[in-house]
């Protein structure tokens, strides 16, 4: 386990206030949640906190945007760190906190077992465990902060990008979100066709996908990964259209041609339910213009594309119906 593991742990003595109000918040939105109206002085900062979930203690972090109102509600999205990770580490790569991405969303990095998601062949728990695990998150946060039902993200890196899918597959977990990103994403579970254990709660469900071609680690063409078999990215968005009913799709190339943006055109004739971005020259990393970590980590530079800001504005388009 990382030292930084328990640097979090020690800070996480449950910092947010105490201070509830009880009282139901006046004049907030119609799916606001439970947590409308408590009081928290840490905004702008992130916070550890800790649940119990099938028997197990588990951690996640969160960060209130530094305005945050206890009586409006906000938008959520999870972040789901890559293997041999924790979610501090993939805030701080994503940089997904910060305002410029989310002023006005509380954002939640949830961790992993031993470091990783269900899915993989090295992962700790079940997919099932897992799941619950992020029910059980969403009822915590929905009593705790004042919470838009409505639109409730997921995002995530390599192998927290594939349990992403896992969540997206799963109609009673998945069913309470709004919009799904994965960036890098290994797709060990719900992998074997259309229907091949995947059953979403609607169609369309909104999905974006960000994946380097040259991606040493999750390969664009599928096959064997460190967690298991991966399925081409192009089969895994061609299932995505299928259950999205998607009826076209176009392609925008940019800087050159190192970069692709697909379009597809679904249901009831919905641009952009389903969206994939192909950065030809980039690795296994999160895609910024700016140097971070996890592309330092595989000897990679920035690149044209900034998956921060791709995935806040993509969510930002869909409310759960
Ligand atoms: C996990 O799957 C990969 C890819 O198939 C394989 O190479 C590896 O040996 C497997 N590891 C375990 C622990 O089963
Ligand atoms: C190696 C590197 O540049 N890391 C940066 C990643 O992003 C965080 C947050 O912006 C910076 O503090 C790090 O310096």
């Amino acid at each position: 386990m990382h030292p930084l593991y328990y640097i979090a742990g020690v800070i996480a003595a449950s910092i947010t206030s105490a201070l509830a109000a009880p009282a139901a918040a006046v004049g907030v939105e119609a799916r606001a949640t439970a947590g409308c109206g408590k009081v928290h002085l840490l905004r702008g900062v992130t916070t550890y906190h800790g649940l119990t979930s099938s028997g197990r203690d588990r951690t996640y972090s969160v960060h209130l945007p530094s305005s945050y109102d206890k009586s409006k509600s906000y938008p959520v999205v999870l972040g789901f760190h890559g293997s041999s990770s924790i979610g501090l580490f993939f805030e701080v790569d994503t940089k997904m906190s910060e305002s410029r991405f989310s002023a006005n969303k509380i954002m939640v990095y949830p961790d992993g077992v031993g470091g990783a998601w269900a899915g993989a062949n090295y992962s700790q728990v079940s997919v099932g465990e897992d799941l619950q695990f992020v029910t059980d998150l969403l009822t915590e946060l929905r009593g705790e902060y004042c919470v838009d039902d409505s639109r409730i993200y997921a995002t995530g890196i390599s192998n927290g990008g594939g349990f992403v899918n896992t969540i997206a597959c799963s109609s009673a977990v998945g069913g309470q979100f709004a919009a799904f990103a994965p960036a890098s994403g290994a797709y060990y579970t719900d992998n074997s066709g259309v229907t091949g254990g995947c059953s979403p709660a609607r169609s369309s469900l909104p999905v974006l996908e960000i994946h380097g071609g040259s991606d040493a680690s999750v390969f664009y063409g599928g096959g064997e990964g460190e967690g298991g078999i991966e399925p081409a990215v192009p089969t895994w968005l061609g299932w995505w259209a299928e259950r999205n009913a998607c009826t076209s799709s176009k392609v925008e190339d940019s800087f050159n041609g190192d970069v692709h943006h697909i379009t597809w055109t679904c249901a009831n004739g919905a641009e952009g339910v389903l969206q994939h971005w192909k950065i030809d020259d980039m690795g296994h990393c999160w895609a910024s213009t700016e140097i971070n970590f996890s592309q330092l980590s595989v000897l990679e530079g920035p690149t044209h594309i900034q998956a921060s800001q791709i995935i806040m504005d993509f969510f930002d388009q869909y409310t759960k119906p």
